[in-house]
């Protein structure tokens, strides 16, 4: 039986909570029988992009090769579930150029810089603040929210969504869509 793979690529600012849904996503997915696999751009950063800072061509890199790795895994019938900020929104287009129609699905984390702030859970937003660091993502680098996605998953207000319920949104999308 022949399972269609496709790319979950999730984009938000740093501590949006991407890995965390990504993760639990990956687990409902299981559930259901289905192969994942996570690529998540602070771990990639670490093994095949090392090379790569957080200048804007650099991060444009990251995301194409993450991009390409997704493909592969796509290609062999997995759901590759991507996380990484992917600031730019003509980054993000030219990922979803390298997929057949309807195998990328983008999915926008919808949290509020402040929120994002105020977890901080690396303590990376203090640094940016502190100067400490520079071009961090929300403080002093852009980050673009997507005009168009297939999926808006939001933290807004004071009713807290939790992992588990933002990854079965993007479960009934696949089910809708026919990926599961
Ligand atoms: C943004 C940074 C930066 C700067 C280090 N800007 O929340 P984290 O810590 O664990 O994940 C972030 C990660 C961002 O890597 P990505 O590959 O997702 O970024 S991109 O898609 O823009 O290429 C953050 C940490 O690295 N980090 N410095 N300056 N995030």
């Amino acid at each position: 039986l022949k399972q269609k793979g496709c790319v979950i690529w999730i984009t938000g600012l740093s501590g949006s909570g991407k890995s965390t849904v990504a993760c639990a996503l990956s687990q409902g997915l299981h559930m259901r029988g289905r192969l994942t696999y996570i690529l998540d751009g602070d771990n990639i950063r670490h093994g095949l992009n090392r090379d790569l800072s957080f200048k804007a061509e650099d991060r444009a890199e990251n995301i194409r090769r993450i991009a390409e790795v997704a493909k592969l895994f796509a290609d062999a019938g997995v759901i590759c579930i991507a996380s990484l900020i992917s600031p730019y929104g003509k980054d993000r287009d030219a990922c979803r150029a390298l997929f057949p129609e309807g195998d990328f699905i983008e999915v926008y984390m919808d949290v509020p810089l402040h929120v994002c702030e105020n977890r901080d859970p690396k303590g990376l937003y203090k640094l940016a603040r502190a100067g400490k660091i520079k071009g961090f993502t929300g403080v002093d680098d852009p980050y673009e929210p997507p005009l168009k996605c297939e999926i808006v998953l939001q933290q807004k207000g004071t009713d807290c969504v939790t992992p588990g319920e933002m990854a079965e949104t993007v479960i009934s999308y696949l089910e809708e869509k026919g990926y599961l």
